[in-house]
């Protein structure tokens, strides 16, 4: 193979040729796939004459005939190689007409055309569509498309982007369907279905009075599981109207759900196609989380049709303008439909967990990146997550109001075209005659920023001095950082709990609550007058700006604030920094081979929390759970995962004794009488129920176990049957195994519920968890063809089960490599975020940093490794 090279932002050059209209036809077929195209191409405007040669990609296809204006091309009129189809000399407009062979049923890629449970369907993004017909596959071409299926009629349903506007039998049991989109649209929102699905059908009426039908496709067996994906698509319509003002814009809007696919979903212009996973929830077979989770990705690739397709990116550098954005969009829904500070915590938590230790290690990148070698690698939390909160900070600067005229202005200016992060942020510059220069560094700067805040209190002068020094660590190929501009959210609070009046020192009036300071300097100085008394101050609130902060607040200062303080997301907070020092204490005691404690200012925090009755359940659920292990690794200099574990763990039981009575208390508390709903309220009530009975099981007690048996198997709900299950299959007993077995034989058939069953062995504190993995490779459940259940089981171990997966012999190392191995043929971009999980080798002692990079030296040994995993693996040795 030879070497993969990298792409560069910088050697972007707009596309020679421009297509106006492409029509496509397919004869469908399992082995084998005919594809025509038509193209009518013209030379670009907006250059200058350069060379007449056309470039177009392709990959894995087989090229079957080539004609220009009519005229059929002979071998030599044209250049073909394993990624391009060149034509030299064509003229400044022409019609391509291209006949490719494709083979659906042999890729198991899942880029591309593919089969899934035997139906077939496409994703394109970024580069799948390469892999359908030769096309010059970047998404600043937009065209108009028409896709003409014909199949056997044992694919009676047939789908594609835009209106249907023929459809009829053929002869020999075959028929054809014709699907005309009036949108321009890069290539990457081409979609195609064909197969034997069910449709549940609704209606939205826009703010203007179209009605649009809403169509759900499914495998007639999960017919019953699409109201809330239905009534989650509704909503979104209903919420964009309200906020943005944004409406949808064709007559139909088709979601097609389907059990293989690499992603959560994908935004086609009017066919999404999803994983199956994120449509299908019935009470008895998916979680509040699940629930949850539909809602907001349903959301997410509708909000897509504004900020993605109607405006698109002009390469995938600028991945973020439409991946951040909408990201933000879909938390702000999922925050209006559910409750704003629990949403905000859960969005903070995932940033910390995954996009943090991604920004400190191998892999870090700007939200936009200036480079990469394959871009399947950089869909990432720092496009995402850290890509949202760059808008969140737009937002915060700005304010609501101005915020959404930037958005408004964004879209208006640029509709139909396909732009940079510039072009918004010029938007909002202008939406919100605010100075945004210095703002963009938080595109091209990668590493999470650190913000040291000093507070000296002057007790004769009734002034808080606060000191803010930012820094940036370095990154890969960055050394130096320039000073960010930064929001800093900030409260006083006072003695009784109340928000103190905030003057800085020149004005003449105060304010109350919070307030925004802007940063852009290394080091500044706020000094806060005319306080009435020492406060306790509260730093980024609602974390204003994706940093790390240091205060110089004490242990007391903490626990204040824990109760106290105004702003929902600081309470969380503080009780998360609180947990956080003493179990890194303990843990630095644990290396020392000193007897553990436990500090009785936590348990006598969460003694009060519990007791609170005003307070929502929800929160309360998230205040007291400890920091993850992933969490407390990152904060580490060496990271050692078993100390981190058996802390953890000690304290889990310590605080369950010592607040045994009260957990049982609140466990039975918040037992639900009625029928099972996703609503907040119901939701966060069992959040905390069965926070408290995870609580309760870590003390080995057969009354307790037998309480958590009574729920595993009386539960309507699955919600509550698999906190049971889990709590009883953390332990080796014969409870646990039994009902592991029970609820495999219920739910054999269904293959999300069995994701979650391979899950919670795979994730089991067992010391024996790595031999139980190996196993279930081979059990009837598993599938290493099908991303879910790799994830399920194999990411599981190796990215969510820290304290086996780093066992000090290495076999859960070896397994990983081995695995990123088999998978690699199979389906590369899996293959590859798989071998992420060796990515901050280097954080680790001496013994497992060698036992991982000899893992990683092994995968690159491997003759023909894929781009993705070539990428990982390389950038991790470096
Ligand atoms: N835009 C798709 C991502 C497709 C990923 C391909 N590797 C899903 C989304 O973010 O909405
Ligand atoms: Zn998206």
């Amino acid at each position: 193979m030879t070497t993969p090279q990298a792409i560069y932002l910088r050697d972007y050059s707009p596309p020679a040729y421009l297509v106006e209209t492409v029509d496509l036809h397919f004869d469908l077929g399992d082995d084998l796939t005919l594809v025509r195209s038509r193209l009518a191409l013209r030379r670009n405007p907006d250059l200058c004459r350069g060379e007449n040669a056309l470039v177009l990609q392709g990959r894995c296809l087989e090229l079957r005939s080539l004609r220009l204006d009519g005229r059929t091309l002979a071998a030599e009129d044209y250049r073909l190689d394993d990624e391009t189809l060149t034509l030299a000399g064509v003229p400044e407009a022409f019609v391509l007409e291209v006949e490719t062979a494709i083979r659906p049923r042999e890729n198991t890629s899942l880029e591309g055309l593919y089969q899934s449970s035997g139906n077939f369907c496409t994703q394109c993004e970024p580069q799948g569509f390469r892999k359908i017909t030769y096309y010059p596959d970047r998404s600043d071409v937009m065209a108009r498309f028409t896709t003409t299926l014909v199949a056997d009629r044992r694919f009676p349903v047939l789908l594609a982007n835009g209106n249907l506007v023929e459809k009829g039998d053929l002869e020999g049991g075959r028929h054809f369907a014709r699907w005309e989109d009036p949108f321009k649209k890069p290539s990457y929102l081409f979609a195609l279905v064909a197969g034997d699905l069910v449709k549940i059908e609704d209606r939205f009426r826009t703010r203007s009075g179209r009605e649009v039908t809403l169509q759900i496709y499914v495998e007639a067996r999960n017919a019953d599981r699409c109201a809330h994906a239905m009534a989650s698509l509704q909503k979104a319509m209903a919420w964009d109207e309200e906020i943005y003002g944004l409406e949808y814009d064709l007559d139909i809007y088709m979601i097609v759900a389907v059990d293989d696919f690499n992603f959560g979903a994908m935004e086609n212009k009017g066919l999404n196609i999803f994983n199956s996973k994120y449509v299908l929830a019935r009470p008895d077979t998916a979680t509040d989380a699940d629930y949850q989770g539909i809602e907001g990705v349903i959301g997410h690739e509708y909000f897509h049709n504004w900020t993605g397709n109607r405006v698109t990116c002009r390469d995938w550098f600028q991945l973020s303008l439409k991946e951040g954005l909408t990201v933000f969009r879909d938390q702000e829904f999922s925050a209006d439909m559910t409750s704003r500070p629990v949403k905000r915590i859960e969005e903070v938590r995932l940033l910390r967990n995954t996009q943090f230790p991604e920004d400190a290690g191998p892999m870090a990148h700007p939200v936009r990146p200036a480079s990469y070698v394959e871009i399947n690698n950089f869909y990432t939390a720092t496009v995402y997550n850290k890509g949202a909160e760059v808008i969140r900070m737009y937002h915060t600067l700005l304010g609501d109001a101005a915020f959404c005229r930037g958005l408004a202005l964004y879209l208006r200016r640029h509709d139909g075209q396909a732009v940079t992060t510039d072009d918004f942020l010029a938007a909002m510059a202008e939406a919100g005659q605010i100075d945004l220069e210095q703002f963009r560094l938080w595109y091209s700067q990668a590493g999470t920023p650190e913000l040291a805040v000093k507070c000296v209190y002057d007790e004769e002068r009734r002034t808080l001095t606060l000191t803010v020094r930012q820094s940036c660590p370095p990154t890969p190929g960055e050394a130096e950082k320039a000073p960010f501009h930064i929001p800093l959210a900030l409260g006083l609070v006072g003695r009784n709990g109340c928000d103190l009046p905030l003057q800085l020192e020149g004005e003449t009036e105060a304010t109350t609550g919070t307030r925004v300071l802007s940063l852009h300097n290394e080091e500044e100085t706020f000094c806060f007058i005319n306080l009435p008394e020492a406060p306790v101050p509260s730093l980024l609130r609602n974390f204003s700006a994706p940093v790390r902060l240091k205060t110089d607040l004490d242990d007391n200062d903490l626990a204040f604030l824990m109760a106290c303080d105004n702003d929902p997301f600081n309470r969380w907070e503080a009780g998360q920094q609180l947990s956080t020092r003493l179990l890194l204490r303990q843990v630095e005691a644990f290396g020392r081979g000193e007897t553990l404690v436990l500090d009785p200012l936590l348990p006598g925090a969460f003694r009060a929390l519990l007791g609170d009755s005003d307070a929502d359940p929800a929160l309360i659920a998230l205040a007291l759970t400890l920091p993850s292990e992933t969490f407390l690794a990152e904060q580490m200099p060496v990271i050692d995962p078993s100390a981190i574990h058996e802390v953890r763990e000690f304290f889990r039981r310590q605080l369950a004794t010592d607040l045994r009575q009260l957990l049982l208390a609140v466990y039975t508390d918040q037992q639900e009488d009625g029928p099972y709903t996703p609503d907040p309220a119901a939701v966060g009530r069992r959040a905390l129920k069965n926070l408290a009975l995870s609580y309760l099981m870590t003390l080995d007690d057969p009354a307790l176990r037998s309480l958590c048996l009574r729920q595993f198997k009386r539960a309507d709900n699955m919600t509550d049957v698999i906190a049971a299950l889990g709590a009883l299959a953390g332990s080796a007993t014969e409870e646990g195994t039994a009902a592991l077995e029970d609820f495999y034989l219920r739910w054999q058939n269904d293959p999300l519920v069995l994701d979650k069953w391979l899950s919670l062995q795979a994730t089991s504190r067992r010391t024996d968890t790595l031999a139980e993995v190996r196993r279930l490779l081979g059990h009837p459940a598993y599938n290493g063809k099908n991303p879910n259940k790799v994830r399920a089981l194999v990411g599981a171990f190796c990215q969510g089960n820290p304290a086996r997966f780093h066992d000090p012999s290495g076999a859960g190392y070896a397994f990983c490599a081995d695995q990123v191995l088999a998978l690699d043929p199979v389906n590369p971009q899996v293959a590859a975020r798989l071998a992420g999980a060796f990515s901050n080798w280097r954080r680790f002692d001496p013994k497992r940093q060698a036992l991982m990079k000899e893992e990683l030296e092994r995968i690159a040994a491997v003759a023909g490794i894929s781009r993705d995993v070539y990428e990982i693996v390389m950038k991790s040795l470096a």
